[in-house]
């Protein structure tokens, strides 16, 4: 008898489980499409075709424009005054040059450099290179910084369709990305640089979707910032140190 009580319960069991069964939740709706480009070694050629996805160069040209791209390059002569140091102005980009874009780290300041970061640590002269000559930038203090939008020459918040970056020495997988956020602070995903396939150690990573719809940029250069006595982890040391050179993104728009 007791038998087919246990016999009864567990069936019973089994039947409730059945019918409290609960219709798994539909998954959450997709979020906004990324077209992702990528290149390693020589990246030349995916770097024009990411300059022609975004369009035409708008340059410095004050005021938001209907079409088209901005870079930064670091190499101008308008920068020199602030090169080899640690204090590059955060708004250079949109004060002195009007590109439309201003930068933010939880570290210390901004370099812009001219000798590959060899004053930092002469180590770094054989650790990094330029993609366009002869500049290279990096937060300082930190490794990570984010890129924020600006109407070009003006104050007012502005979002873009499309960003890509070069690095130079990616050496670790996953750890050099790029995680873009939408106006409403919600991630638009994270993107990882290709590690270098050369010696040269040149990455490409480019992300579009079809709507400006980027507001901030949060860029993650390997695994640690840039110091005196702190050696890449392909020189004896135990941190990917990663840079960056040219930065191209679409025209920035005025956020509503
Ligand atoms: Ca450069
Ligand atoms: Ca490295």
């Amino acid at each position: 008898m007791l038998k087919t009580l246990l016999t009864l319960a567990t069936v019973a069991g089994i039947v409730g489980c059945s019918s409290d069964k609960v219709a798994a939740p539909p998954p959450p709706p997709p979020g906004p499409q990324a077209t992702v480009y990528t290149a390693t070694g020589a990246i030349a050629t995916k770097v024009d075709e990411f300059r022609n996805v975004l369009g035409t160069a708008n340059g410095g040209v004050a005021g938001e424009q209907a079409t088209g791209r901005r870079e930064i390059n670091w190499d101008g002569a308008g920068a020199n005054p602030f090169d080899n140091k640690n204090d590059f102005p955060a708004n250079f980009f949109n004060t002195n040059v009007k590109a439309g874009a201003v930068f933010t780290t939880s570290g210390t300041g901004f370099r812009n450099d001219s000798t590959d970061f060899a004053e930092i640590n002469p180590a770094y002269g054989a650790q990094f290179t330029f993609f366009s000559a002869n500049k290279i930038f990096a937060p300082v203090g930190s490794n990570q910084l984010d890129q924020l939008f600006e109407v070009a020459g003006q104050p007012t918040p502005a979002v873009s369709r499309g960003i890509g970056i070069v690095f130079s020495d990616v050496d670790v997988a996953d750890k050099t990305t790029i995680q873009l956020f939408a106006q409403d602070g919600s991630s638009l995903g994270t993107f990882p640089a290709p590690v270098r396939s050369d010696a040269a150690g040149l990455s490409f990573l480019g992300v579009t979707f079809a709507d400006a719809i980027i507001a901030r940029v949060r860029i993650t250069l390997g695994t640690g910032a840039l110091g005196a006595g702190v050696n890449d982890i392909t020189d004896g040391g135990t941190l990917d140190l990663v840079v960056l050179d040219n930065l191209i993104y679409g025209e920035p728009k005025k956020a509503f």
